[in-house]
């Protein structure tokens, strides 16, 4: 009885996550690597906390023509990128990690030069576990390097923000002089 309704009060917190669309997947550290002229590639990083099991399914950017969701791996000493099929598992709870040298966001055939200190818009479309789709906008800081701050949330609302801001991050530190290739 006392089981059952908290699973009711469960019901009702998903729903008001549907409700808010965005808040279903919490975004931080988000970054996009600056680029020169000529430049016609480059990666978006962040770090992704689903509330329930969810998929990075797909992302969208006007300032690149092709985007895909990659990952970077060590193959016999080698360097190999490829794009992740069927979407990025992100398991409720858990935060994944986009960073230089593993997972990204992979912006090809760019518009024009992305410059540091502006900003880039981000489209990110999600689907949970029950098929359902979401997407989430947002605006991602062009920068050389890894944002220093531990903890800057891209999120322009935080009404619904239930989770605690302070996950575990120990695992997810800049390897200095990784880089993403061109
Ligand atoms: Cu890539």
């Amino acid at each position: 009885m006392k089981f059952k309704s908290l699973m009711t009060v469960a019901a009702l917190v998903v729903c008001a996550w549907n409700v808010a669309a965005h808040d279903a997947v919490e975004v931080q550290n988000a970054w996009v690597r600056a680029t020169v002229k000529g430049q016609m590639a480059t990666g978006a990083f962040m770090t992704l906390t689903a509330q329930g099991d969810a998929k990075l399914v797909r992302a969208s950017t006007t300032a690149a023509g092709v985007v895909q969701v990659h990952e970077m791996k060590m193959d016999g000493g080698v360097m190999t990128m490829n794009e992740v099929k069927g979407g990025l598992d992100l398991p409720a709870g858990k935060a994944v990690a986009l960073k230089p040298g593993g997972y990204h966001v992979m912006l090809m055939d760019l518009k024009a030069p992305l410059l540091k200190d502006t900003t880039m818009p981000l489209t990110l479309v999600f689907k949970d576990a029950k098929g359902v789709e979401s997407r989430l906008d947002l605006k991602v800081p062009v920068a050389v390097a890894a944002p220093q701050a531990a903890m800057q949330d891209v999120h322009m609302d935080h009404s619904a923000h239930a989770m605690p801001a302070a996950m575990d991050h120990s695992g997810h530190t800049m390897q200095p002089g990784a880089s993403h290739p061109q």
